[in-house]
């Protein structure tokens, strides 16, 4: 390829194979990250980042996905359709460049903010080149055009297909290589409704939508507040101080700052800072702007209104954010992603101009709200004496050795391996069910701690009412980790933490506040993938000879005794169809188990400890945002709320899977 760029005399066309597609092909990792699940999924993200940006800069209003039964998937808006004339470079047409050209999208930028991510927008040619085939088909005039790939490769050039009704708009259909994603090329459903809805609460105004061919699933959105109405909806479930959102919206030389906030009675920071509609978790100058005028503009109006005295501290950033939930936007030309994961934005100015926005108008929504002015300073002043007092009882309670896993708490019965990775924690419900746990566990791996009663509801607790529970102390001192700022996941004393409780409404109750507790102050143990729920039987099956079975949930049950009675019939039983399913089977008797409490040590250990028996769910936590609302709605003051989750889905720990 060199020598054809030193003998000086390329065209067009061989442009067109320096800059080709061969190298995407060849390292699908190094443009989109990774050929597994995630993949597949940024795929889609980059057609369809495509048509918000149609959307952003005011051309498109919707944007929608069909996922198709025959594997492929459709993203089709209304915005100006992408040219379809000639290319003066490439000498084929707009259309066909942007999609088998190498970064060629940026150059057909529109008008308006450019928002692609700059990191992840290598284009629409990266897609055609990693999918078996590509249809795009756009309308300008009220003339339909179409063009049709393969594996990046023009297979049926640009086309005037006819006239249509639809005035403008782009339609792009693709469909994922299996030789490229050779873990899976399924689309999922829930992916794409995470993100529609993320874009359209980023863009205010747009409508989305996704049908899924395959389910008939259908869901869409549409947002006309925008990131006013995302902060709404995050404080769903949650006491709010007040229902007046603070909104802005300014530009400020060539960027755009957009800000929302909102105050609820929690003690929980929610804030979610964008860059050109990509969460940026590690923050960045736009967020360290945005804090420092916060915190700034609060001090100053407490102590100008006589809420702060002069002898007293200034309130620090932390008490300040205690219960703010807020969503900052920032649009800029060329966004600079840093750190490992690219998740930090770098742009030094974009300090200065959300500093500025947010404490210009923020001080006027503070002084023309002056009731909620006040909440919000209360609020943080409350917050500081709250704060002084945790550190107070943490301190305390750090001298009396009690926090540091050195002393460990007298309820745990310890296991006799230090290597954390083959440890295992079994947090069991009540004395009696921790004493069968003790004798029947391996006490080389397997360690008990059994807990009394009910556990403290920690959604709403602060850290000094948290230490003054004894069975969350003996959890946290058992655990090896700390709390609060001394927490530590390196102390891990053991890799799995597993949660035995009864398969009754109170068990679920009791499995729910630990799984609130971990994931409010023990995330990352979460994240981690250290927590699970033991799964304990909910029947036993006896025959005659001793003979037992056990069966976790009612449906394994019902099928024990369908194929106990084929079993029998086929060894030549006569079986009576009027007697009952339990004596066609062959059962003397079938136990329901009302509590861990019934069963001996034997029964515990052979059914629910034993690694190869036992049936074990792994809490996972795939979208924060999600778990956060099901904990708020369900460990906070709606009662029937709570009631109806516990009773159904508690066990299933799938924060991912459920409705709210
Ligand atoms: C640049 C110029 C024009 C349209 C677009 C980009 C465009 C790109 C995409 C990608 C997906 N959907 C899109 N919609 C529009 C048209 C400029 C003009 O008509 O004058």
């Amino acid at each position: 390829m060199s020598n054809q760029i030193n003998s000086g005399s390329y065209d067009g066309s061989q442009i067109q194979v320096l800059e080709g597609l061969e190298p995407v092909r060849k390292r699908p990792g190094m443009y989109i990250g990774s050929t597994g699940y995630d993949g597949v999924h940024h795929l889609i993200k980059e057609i369809a980042d495509n048509s918000i940006d149609e959307a952003i800069a005011g051309f498109a209003t919707r944007v929608d996905v069909k996922i198709l039964k025959d594997g492929g998937i459709t993203v089709t808006d209304d915005g100006r359709g992408i040219p379809v004339d000639k290319h003066p470079k490439t000498g084929l047409s707009a259309l066909e460049t942007v999609l088998t050209v190498l970064h060629a999208g940026g150059k057909f930028g529109g008008g308006g903010y450019k928002v692609s991510s700059g990191l992840h927008g290598v284009g629409s040619s990266v897609v055609n080149a990693l999918s078996t085939k590509m249809i795009a088909e756009v309308v300008r005039d009220g003339q339909l055009y179409r063009v049709e790939f393969e594996r990046g490769k023009i297979v049926q050039p640009l086309k005037k297909i006819g006239k249509t009704n639809r005035v403008t708009g782009t339609s792009i259909t693709f469909y994922p290589d299996p030789t490229i994603f050779k873990e899976t090329v399924d689309f999922d459903y829930k992916w794409v409704v995470n993100y529609l809805r993320h874009q359209s609460y980023l863009t205010k105004g747009v409508f989305t939508s996704v049908q899924d061919e395959r389910t008939q699933e259908r869901q869409a959105f549409y947002f006309e507040g925008g990131i006013r109405s995302y902060v709404k909806n995050l404080n769903i479930g949650k006491d709010v101080i007040s229902e007046n959102i603070f909104y802005v919206e300014r530009p400020v030389e060539d960027c755009m700052v957009e800000i929302a906030l909102q105050y609820n009675d929690t003690y929980t920071e929610m804030v979610k800072p964008f860059a050109n509609n990509v969460l940026t978790p590690d923050g960045g100058t736009h967020l360290v702007g945005f804090k420092a005028a916060l915190t700034r503009v609060i001090n100053d109006y407490a102590r100008k209104n006589n809420l702060l005295k002069e002898k007293e501290d200034n309130l620090t950033g932390d008490d300040i954010r205690e219960g703010l939930t807020a969503v900052i936007l920032v649009k800029l030309p060329d966004p600079q992603f840093e750190g490992q994961t690219k998740n930090k934005l770098g742009n030094p100015e974009m300090r200065r101009y959300v500093d500025q926005v947010m404490s210009e108008y923020f001080s006027y929504y503070l002084e023309e709200n002056p009731a909620i002015a006040k909440k919000v300073v209360n609020k943080a002043l409350l917050a500081a004496r709250a704060r002084r007092a945790a550190r107070a009882a943490r301190d305390n309670i750090i001298r009396k050795g009690a926090l540091d896993g050195l002393n460990l708490p007298g309820k745990l019965a310890d296991c006799s391996s230090k290597d954390a990775k083959e440890c295992e924690l079994y947090i069991v419900e009540g004395d009696s069910a921790g004493g069968s746990a003790k004798s029947g566990r391996d006490s080389r791996t397997q360690a008990i701690l059994p807990l009394r009663g009910k556990v403290l509801n920690t959604e709403r607790a602060r850290l000094d009412r948290m230490l003054a529970n004894n069975e969350i102390v003996s959890l946290i001192k058992g655990m090896g980790v700390g709390i609060g700022d001394t927490f530590d996941i390196s102390g891990l004393r053991y890799h799995r933490i597993i949660i035995m409780t009864d398969a009754d409404v109170d068990g679920s109750h009791i499995a729910t506040l630990l799984m609130t507790f971990f994931f409010r102050h023990m995330k990352e143990v979460v994240e981690g993938g250290h927590i699970y729920l033991a799964k304990p039987p909910l029947y036993l099956l006896k025959a005659t000879g001793n003979k037992k079975w056990y069966a976790y949930s009612d449906e394994e049950k019902d099928n024990m005794i369908s194929e106990l009675i084929e079993k029998r019939r086929s060894n030549g039983a006569k079986i009576n169809p009027d007697d009952s399913p339990m004596k066609q089977a062959g059962l003397n008797d079938i136990q329901r188990y009302k509590g861990l409490g019934e069963m001996d040590a034997d029964q515990l250990w052979e059914t629910t400890m034993k690694p190869e028996n036992r049936v074990l769910i792994q809490v996972k936590v795939e979208d924060a945002e999600r778990a956060d609302a099901i904990f708020s709605k369900l460990m906070g003051d709606e009662v029937s709320l709570r009631k109806s989750f516990i009773q159904t889905r508690a066990k299933d720990a799938n924060f991912d899977e459920l409705d709210v």
